[in-house]
C-alpha cells in the first residue's frame, strides 16, 4: 500500500548540469566488447572507431531506447522519490530531434524542470549500453551535449534558477564538456555557502581530466564515486592504491575553500557496504544483496544512488537517511531496465 505523502521542499531547490543522452541498451556477448577494445563496467567517450556500435545494437541486438545521461538520471530518481514536481532543475544541451523530444518527455513526466540549450544541426547525444551479465559498459557519443556553453547559464531566467537554488550537483562527466560552467556554478554555491556536490563519474575522468577536476575540487562539499573511480583517482595522484578507506581519507583532506564545512566522500562498491568518509572517520552502510535473477541490469545504479541520496539531502535529512535512500533507489533501478523505475517509491 502506498500513502502518497509528498515532500514539501521549495521548487527549484536543486540545480544540476550534465549531458542529456539517450541510452541505446542491449545484452551483448563478451566478444562484442573485445571487438571494440572495451572492458566490462567501463564508461568511455566514443571515438570514430566506436561509431558503428550504435547501428549494430539496433540492427542486431534488439536494443532498447531509454532516457539516460548521468545527472539527468539522478535528478529523475530524486523527483520520483520526492513526489513533488520541479524540485530539481536540469541544464544540458540537446539537438533539435526526436531523441531530444523523448528525453524531455521522460524528464518532464518524472517531474524534472528541464531547461535544455538547443543546438540545431547536431544530433542529441546517445550512449551505447552494453550489458554482459551483471556488468554494463558505456560508450557515450556526446554530440549535441558537447556543445553546452556558459552563456546558457547566463540567460536571465536560467541565471535566476542557479542563484535561487540551495543545492548543486554536477557530474565529473561534465568536465569533458564545459569546465567554466562548472566553476561558475561552484563559485555561486560557495558565495552563498550552499552545498556543491560532484561525482568522480568514471576512471577516465581522473586519468584524462585531472586538471579541471582538481580546479573544482576545493569547492566540492560532497564527492561521490565507486571503487574503480576512487582507485583511478588515487593512481592519477600517485597515492598508494588499494585501500578504499585510505583513498577516501586522502580525498576529503585535499584543499577545501570553505574549511567550516569539511569535505565528505561517499564511496560505493557494488553490493559491498557504502563508505561514508568524514575527516578521520569511516562509516559503513550495508547494501541489500539482490539475487542474480532479480537483476535486470546495473545501468544507472550509481546515478540512482545519488538520486536517492539527493531526495533526502534537499529535505535536510541526516547523512545516514540519505545513504539508506541511495541504497534503496539503486536496488530498485537494478530490478528495472536502465535507469527507470516502476510503481511508487517505497522508501520510508
Ligand atoms: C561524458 N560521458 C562519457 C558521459 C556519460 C554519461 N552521462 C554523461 N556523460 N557516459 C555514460 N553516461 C550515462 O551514464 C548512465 C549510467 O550511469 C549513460 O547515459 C547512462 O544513462
Amino acid at each position: 500500500m502506498c500513502d502518497r505523502i509528498s515532500s514539501n521542499v521549495r521548487e527549484g531547490i536543486l540545480v544540476g548540469c550534465g549531458n542529456p543522452l539517450l541510452d541505446i541498451s542491449a545484452v551483448v556477448p563478451l566478444d562484442f566488447l573485445q571487438r571494440y577494445s572495451m572492458n566490462e563496467d567501463d564508461a568511455i567517450l566514443a571515438e570514430d572507431r566506436h561509431m558503428p556500435i550504435y547501428g549494430e545494437l539496433v540492427e542486431g541486438y534488439r536494443a532498447e531506447f531509454l532516457a539516460g545521461g548521468s545527472v539527468q538520471n539522478s535528478l529523475r530518481i530524486a523527483q520520483w522519490i520526492l513526489r513533488q514536481p520541479k524540485v530539481a532543475v536540469f541544464f544540458g544541451c540537446v539537438g533539435e530531434d526526436r531523441y531530444a523530444d523523448i528525453l524531455k518527455e521522460k524528464a518532464s513526466s518524472a517531474g524534472l524542470d528541464v531547461h535544455y540549450q538547443v543546438k540545431r544541426d547536431v544530433p542529441t547525444g546517445t550512449c551505447a549500453v552494453l550489458i554482459t551479465g551483471t556488468h554494463r559498459s558505456l560508450c557515450a557519443n556526446l554530440a549535441a551535449a558537447n556543445n553546452f556553453t556558459i552563456d546558457h547559464l547566463e540567460e536571465p531566467g536560467n541565471k535566476a534558477l542557479v542563484e535561487n537554488a540551495q543545492y548543486y550537483y554536477i557530474s565529473g562527466f561534465f568536465l569533458t564538456v564545459n569546465p567554466p560552467s562548472i566553476m561558475q556554478v561552484a563559485a555561486t554555491a560557495h558565495a552563498k555557502q550552499r552545498p556543491f556536490l560532484m561525482n568522480l563519474s568514471a576512471p577516465f575522468i581522473s586519468q584524462f581530466y585531472m586538471a579541471p577536476l582538481l580546479a573544482v575540487l576545493p569547492y566540492v562539499d560532497i564527492i561521490f564515486g565507486n571503487e574503480a573511480e576512487a582507485q583511478a583517482f588515487a593512481e592519477a595522484q600517485n597515492w598508494p592504491s588499494g585501500d578504499l578507506r585510505e583513498i577516501g581519507k586522502r580525498l576529503v583532506a585535499l584543499d577545501k575553500l570553505n574549511p567550516a564545512r569539511p569535505r565528505i566522500a561517499i564511496l560505493t562498491q557494488g553490493c559491498d557496504p557504502v563508505l561514508l568518509i568524514q575527516q578521520d572517520s569511516v562509516q559503513e552502510f550495508p547494501v541489500t544483496k539482490l539475487a542474480v535473477h532479480e537483476i535486470v541490469d546495473t545501468n544507472g545504479a550509481g546515478d540512482a544512488f545519488v538520486g536517492g541520496f539527493l531526495s533526502q539531502f534537499v529535505q535536510g535529512k541526516s547523512l545516514d537517511v540519505c545513504i539508506r535512500c541511495g541504497n534503496y533507489a539503486a536496488g530498485h533501478i537494478i530490478k528495472n531496465p536502465g535507469c527507470t523505475y516502476s510503481g511508487e517509491p517505497e522508501f520510508v
